[in-house]
């Protein structure tokens, strides 16, 4: 059995149409309308594959394909369907549609499983509109309560529990994913590490440690002609020196570190004035829990330096920590033995991304599976991976899949 490329490729391009740019990437920020959009189409698809699609109180999507055991624990394929502003095609969209064409292709071979396989849909993977990342997968987790994910507010002021509203996806808390046996997500590895070895795919070993921090610097608004440099309080110097210091710290960390400013905001932002109020974002990463532990007491360290030296006050509050963490040594071995059975080449590897498995493993024995990323690029227009590759590591899942929920007929 080997899924149907062409159709996964059409599945890809069709849902690449919703939130397209003209660099030919997709935005399809989370809540948003173009979510909606992909979302209603994904539950089209998900009927038309014969499946009973349910949306729980933070919108994430599940829907079940039944086994001849109903009493079964299900396995369970999933990813995301938001992306990053200015995002690429298959950050998320790869997993999710990856899930509905194992789904179809058991359809198309009357195959029969003795578990019951569900596609989960997980809100807000990405955290680019409302922060943090994997508030979906973390609230069905237990990891976030649910007053905290309504509140998160994106730049305009308005919250994840309106917008969820407002596109129709406020679903029911009793349809929020129950138990699993496993969970396997298909994804873009988003990195060059796949590339660079020269294979396909790749089992992933875990997901490293993630944390995020807000740092906000605040000094004093004033004149640019009339105020002497050395009376100034800028907020945007201060900050200037500390966001250099992000990189510094992740460098002296070692290779494995990675720290990244992303959002940036000044005030007044104007030309003509020193800025007063700088805030801007801290994404440190490292494999380690007690490293990135150790990068904000850096941090902080260098702040209390910075403040002195250009008289502003800086806060830095850290709002989120994804331990690291290594998936089930057991389902790693199922994939590994689905891809020796299919004899493609691959890699085990971390992954320096985030997941939504994450959330999984924390609940039941967890995989993924990565598709070898064109020039290592991903969260950019430029995010590629070939027919070829994504329909590998789909065929990899479909191997995985049907070990896990155990083929009975076809
Ligand atoms: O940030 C991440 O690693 C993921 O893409 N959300
Ligand atoms: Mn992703
Ligand atoms: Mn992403």
């Amino acid at each position: 059995m080997r899924i149907n490329s062409a159709r996964l490729q059409a599945s890809l391009e069709t849902m690449a149409q919703i939130g397209r740019t003209p660099g030919g990437g997709v935005t399809r920020l989370a809540l948003s309308d173009e979510d909606k959009a992909a979302r209603d189409l994904l539950a089209r698809w998900l009927a038309e594959a014969g499946l009973t699609v349910q949306v729980d109180d933070f919108g994430n999507m599940l829907a079940r394909r039944p086994g001849s055991d109903p009493a079964a624990a299900p396995v369970r394929l999933g990813s995301h369907l938001d992306t990053v502003r200015q995002g690429g095609r298959f950050d998320g969209a790869l997993g999710v549609l990856a899930a509905l064409e194992v789904v179809r292709t058991l359809n198309d071979a009357g195959a029969v499983t003795r578990r019951p396989i569900e596609i989960v849909n997980w809100t807000n993977e990405e955290g680019a509109r409302f922060e943090p990342a994997m508030l979906g997968s973390g609230a069905a987790t237990g990891r976030f309560t649910k007053a905290f994910v309504y509140g998160r507010a994106d730049r305009e002021g308005r919250t994840f529990g309106d917008e969820l509203v407002r596109i129709g996806y406020c679903g029911d808390p009793a349809q929020r994913p129950g138990p699993a046996h496993a969970y396997l997500e298909l994804h873009i590895e988003q990195g060059p590490v796949l590339e660079e070895a020269g294979v396909p795919v790749g089992v992933v070993e875990g997901i490293i440690g993630i944390t995020w921090c807000q740092v906000t610097v605040e000094g004093q608004s004033a004149h640019a002609g009339t105020m002497p440099l050395a009376r100034r309080r800028d907020a945007l110097q201060a900050a200037a020196h500390l966001v250099l210091a992000t990189r510094e710290l992740a460098r002296q960390a070692g290779p494995d570190a990675r720290a990244t400013v992303g959002r940036f905001i000044v005030e007044p932002n104007v030309t003509n004035v020193i800025p007063g109020r700088v805030s801007f974002s801290v994404d440190f990463r490292h494999p380690e829990a007690a490293l990135l532990d150790r990068l904000v007491e850096q941090l902080h360290a260098r702040a209390e330096q910075v403040a002195a030296a250009e008289g502003v006050r800086i806060s830095i509050e850290r709002f989120w920590t994804s331990e690291p963490t290594p998936f089930d040594p057991a389902v790693k071995e199922t994939i590994e033995a689905a891809v020796r059975e299919l004899g493609m080449p691959f890699q085990r590897l971390w992954s320096g991304a985030g997941h939504d498995a994450k959330y999984m493993q924390d609940c039941c024995p967890s995989g993924m599976i990565f598709v070898r990323s064109q020039g290592g690029l991903s969260h950019c227009e430029q995010e590629a991976s070939t027919p070829e590759d994504i329909a590998a590591g789909a065929n990899v899942l479909l191997a995985a899949t049907l070990r896990l929920a155990e083929l009975v007929s076809h």
